[in-house]
């Protein structure tokens, strides 16, 4: 196996003026609507939001719940409480969670209605926007809530037709271009958790390497999951070599990952391992929840 190395150079060049699109939108906006990764809530955050979005109401989404871990799902969402956001877990690929979002937006927006009644403006619309890193959802939740396809999934900067709102429920107005920005990927470790998931692109990974580091957190903290979906036994290490210097966590990684390339056919012409293509196996698995809902980081 090659030295652990998870590239980082991956920044799209468009960043810039897309960013400053959306700092502009966010100025016409009552509401921030920020949509993470409830796998990973804090590594598919871009802090800056903080400062983007300060003054304006704010709304957590914790999407892909249905990938994640429930108990550890809920963790977060006393946590982002706690911080002041108003918060909630969804699976955007279904469209049960629109009301509780719709009420969610009221409450979140309940001091700017009641100032406005104060001075005797009623039923103004709120207008809404929401914002997330890459491949979160964004796309999906916006057609999901306003019931239509109008979020296009590849996002093009540079319309100028004018912005686009969606009218939902009466009195929200949803701005239909999503605000992207893009994780801050300084620790290295925020860098593998959105690899993992597969917000990084795979091509300039260390696939074998990615697949190896979610064997190890999967047989710390997941391990029945993990043996149940590829029929692991405890008596497959029995051979592991304890002569060489490796350490015995990636030894017993390596161990279940030759395991799991056999069980599955993942051999090269004339027998050797086919590590890739194992890694791929392993990555897909994670990635579509066969292996179970998974929550790579903790509160
Ligand atoms: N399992 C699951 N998949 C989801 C959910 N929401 C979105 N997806 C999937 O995640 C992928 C990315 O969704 P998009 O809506 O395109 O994400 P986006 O944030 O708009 O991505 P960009 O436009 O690239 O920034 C798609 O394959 C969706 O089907 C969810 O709640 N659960
Ligand atoms: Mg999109």
């Amino acid at each position: 196996m090659e030295e652990k190395k998870t590239a980082i150079n991956w920044y799209p060049g468009h960043m810039t003026k897309a960013r400053r699109m959306m700092e502009d939108d966010i100025k016409l906006v009552d509401l921030v609507i920020e949509i993470v990764d409830a796998r990973i809530p804090l590594s598919s955050r871009n802090p800056d939001i903080d400062k983007l979005a300060r003054n304006k109401s704010r709304i957590i989404l914790l999407n892909k719940s249905d990938l994640a871990d429930d108990a550890v799902t809920d963790e977060w969402i006393s946590y982002f409480k706690e911080k002041g956001f108003y918060c909630l877990k969804l699976n955007s690929r279904l469209n049960t969670g629109n009301r509780a979002v719709n009420s969610l937006i009221t409450t979140a927006c309940a001091d700017k209605i009641e100032r406005d009644k104060k001075r005797g403006i009623n039923n103004r619309t709120i207008k809404a926007m929401i914002v997330g890193i890459p491949n979160v959802g964004k796309s999906t939740f916006i057609n999901s809530f306003t019931g239509r396809k109008s979020a296009k999934t590849g996002n093009k900067p540079g319309v100028t037709k004018g912005k686009q709102w969606i009218r939902i429920g009466g009195s929200v107005e949803l701005l239909d271009t999503p605000g992207i920005l893009w994780p801050k990927i300084e620790d290295r470790n925020v860098g593998e958790r959105l690899a993992m998931i597969g917000s990084i692109n795979d091509q300039i990974l260390n696939i074998e390497e990615l697949a190896l580091e979610i064997i190890k957190f999967l047989n710390k903290n997941y391990k029945k999951m993990l043996f149940d979906r590829f029929d692991i036994t405890e008596n497959i290490f029995e051979n592991v070599d304890t002569e060489t210097m490796m350490n015995p966590e990636n030894a017993t990684a390596l161990c279940i990952m030759d395991y799991i390339a056999r069980k599955r056919g993942c051999l090269k012409k004339g027998g050797d391992i086919d590590y890739e293509k194992a890694a791929g196996c392993i990555l897909d698995d994670f990635r579509e929840g066969k292996i179970g809902r998974i929550s790579l980081e903790r509160v």
